[in-house]
């Protein structure tokens, strides 16, 4: 427990309908009640109108009061939340109010640190309220839902307790002699290893490539000759138009963005200066620009125009082949690999977005799952299998229980991070410097 009392402003920083400032600790209600003139009665989970003064004793706004007693409060210590007018001045004010009454300013993530401190949540689910906040699809924001509700954690937790178990027979165990072991003891016991940690494992790392994609995104980059339709194709897949189209070639010279989404995944869409040789400058830093997002997209989206063979030779980076202008074409002997779509009639576009959605999602995961969506996560999972699968080296081996049990101890410690349970300190510290203020 904490002897402070923070307070901050939960809502954006801006101009709004409503504007929430919150206050957390042993101070809270004091505080707030100090800021009205009748000193009011708080009745817990309840709305109070209230007004609130300055430091002259004129009221600075009036809003509703709501006050949730510890424990039974987001952070677990007393809270006080005051909702008034959107105003950023007048929020600032009251803020000041606040901070001159003894409440210390709100770090990142401070209520949110007090709530893991407090065994309100654990580290993955304090990391689900930062993920709620920043999912940019419904998908990611479903997905963050269930690791806040804990279904991500219980996995992990449920993992942690077959380890305990077979760490506890292991040193059950070691008190034997060789020859007072069953014959099929290490069979069972790698068996179950394998069963009940290694594959469970396996399966949640394997959908961590999509599920961290979810969160951060992925970029697809459209390159091509000039002219072929590629901004025809970003406007497209945006449904209106973003980029100007027009039949004379280098018309694109910058890189354009839109921002999309592909099976729930936030997808970045960049358009692209046609790839030609040139002596105008700035045309000339378009392609260059063109080529690096190249390299660094998860996709590249490679179109020619089925009217010039001219524009098919197919550049490295190339993910995907898109024939365009097929409407236009009057025959088909391109190679083969290509996607034919005509961005003018709509022919071959949902096959195309079908190739795109396959690419980038994983098409095997289906919603329900829980799936790792932080490299944190992740990496603390392959630790834990990397361990587990050296302690079940041992015991294939030379029957080396004992370091057996100190390699499955290792592996529960790695999984337990993911929880933040033990020596966590310094990646809590990584954890909330992503947060906002006021959470
Ligand atoms: N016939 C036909 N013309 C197209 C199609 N898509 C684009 N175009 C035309 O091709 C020209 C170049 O298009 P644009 O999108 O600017 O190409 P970019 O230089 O690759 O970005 C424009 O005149 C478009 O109207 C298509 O599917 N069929
Ligand atoms: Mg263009």
């Amino acid at each position: 427990m904490t002897e402070s009392t923070i307070a901050a402003l939960a809502t954006a920083p801006g101009r709004s309908g409503i504007g929430v400032i919150r206050i957390s600790g042993p101070m809270a209600v004091s505080a707030a009640t100090s800021l009205c003139a009748d000193m009011p009665d708080l009745p817990p989970r309840k709305a109070v109108l209230a007004s609130w003064l300055d430091a002259d004793g004129e009221v600075l706004d009036q809003g509703l009061m709501l006050y949730f007693p510890a424990p039974h409060s987001y952070t677990g210590e007393d809270v006080v939340e005051l909702q008034g007018h959107g105003s950023p001045v007048l929020m600032r004010a009251l803020l000041s109010r606040l901070f001159s009454l003894g409440c210390q300013p709100a770090k990142p993530g401070e209520f949110t640190r007090r709530a893991v401190m407090n065994g309100k949540m654990n580290l993955s689910q304090a990391e689900a309220v930062i993920a709620c906040i920043d999912a940019a699809t419904v998908r990611a924001g479903k997905q963050a839902q269930k690791q806040l509700q804990g279904l991500f954690g219980r996995r992990i937790e449920a993992l942690m307790e077959t380890i305990t178990d077979i760490v506890a027979h292991i040193e059950a165990t070691l008190d034997f002699a060789e020859e007072e072991i069953p014959d099929l003891y290490y069979e069972t016991l790698a068996q179950r290893t394998r069963r009940e940690l290694i594959e469970p494992i396996e399966v949640l790392l394997h959908s961590a490539s999509f599920g961290e994609r979810l969160f951060d995104g992925a970029t697809v980059a459209i390159i091509g000759a000039p002219n072929v339709g590629k901004s025809s194709l970003l406007n497209a897949l945006a449904g209106y138009d973003r980029a100007i189209v027009s039949e004379i070639p280098g018309t694109t010279r910058d890189v354009l963005e839109i921002d999309f989404e592909v099976e729930g995944i936030p997808v970045r869409l960049a358009d692209t200066a046609g790839l030609r040789d040139v002596d105008d400058y700035v045309e000339r830093e378009g392609i260059r620009r063109a080529e690096k997002i190249a390299t660094q997209a998860d996709a590249v989206i490679f179109v020619a125009d089925a009217t010039r063979p001219e524009s098919w030779h197919l550049p490295q980076q190339a993910t995907l082949r898109v024939m365009n202008k097929t409407d236009a074409a009057t025959s088909s002997d391109w190679p083969e690999g290509f996607i034919a779509i005509s961005v003018h009639t709509g022919a071959g576009m949902d096959h195309l977005k079908q190739a795109l959605a396959s690419h980038l999602a994983d098409m095997d995961i289906s919603a329900e799952d829980v799936f790792v969506t932080r490299e944190r996560h992740r990496q603390a999972l392959q630790q834990a299998l990397h361990d587990i699968r050296a302690g079940l080296a041992c015991l294939t081996g030379e029957a080396e229980l004992d370091i057996a049990a100190a390699q499955w101890r290792h592996a529960y410690h790695a999984l337990g991070e993911i929880l933040g349970l033990g020596d966590v300190e310094h990646i809590l510290d990584r954890v909330f410097s992503s947060f906002c203020i006021g959470k």
